[in-house]
């Protein structure tokens, strides 16, 4: 009996995450699992699409198309300071985002979806965006924004 009860904690689990996804809005979800003193192994779950920022008002918007596999433009600028909202258009048939670590922003558009979300760079500098969904940026959805000091 003592299997089947490890066999429902682990649907359990599924299913609360699967929960999560729904309720919390779909997105990455990441931590890690224990494997013993000192030892974790990292896990990632995609549960869908959500953005981690809203629109901002008054934000200068810059469009960006998202297609299998690549963005248009893939080049983007912007100023220290200036509320720019990044308004993702996804023209392909899968899932796609834009992705900035160093900003913290994920702008997320299911196939055929328009979404916009919005950041204001608070340091000048080259930065990489990609998508993240696995493979993605391999596949060449990587571009780059230069804010200027
Ligand atoms: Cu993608």
């Amino acid at each position: 009996m003592r299997d089947k009860g490890l066999f429902w904690t682990g649907i359990a689990l599924v299913l609360i995450g699967l929960a999560g996804g729904l309720l919390g809005g779909p997105g990455w979800v990441d931590g890690t699992w224990p494997m013993g003193p000192g030892m974790h192994a990292r896990w990632d779950v995609y549960l869908g699409g959500s953005s981690t920022d809203a629109p901002l008002p008054d934000a200068r918007t810059i469009e960006v198309r998202a297609t299998e596999f690549g963005f248009s433009p893939s080049e983007l600028t912007a100023t220290v300071g200036e509320p720019i909202n990044i308004e993702l258009r996804n023209d392909g048939n899968l899932l796609h985002d834009l992705t900035i670590d160093e900003f913290g922003f994920r702008v997320v558009a299911g196939p055929g979806e328009t979404r916009t979300a919005g950041f204001v760079p608070d340091r000048a500098g080259t930065f990489t965006f990609t998508c993240s969904v696995p493979g993605h940026a391999q596949a060449g959805m990587v571009g780059t924004l230069r804010v200027a000091p």
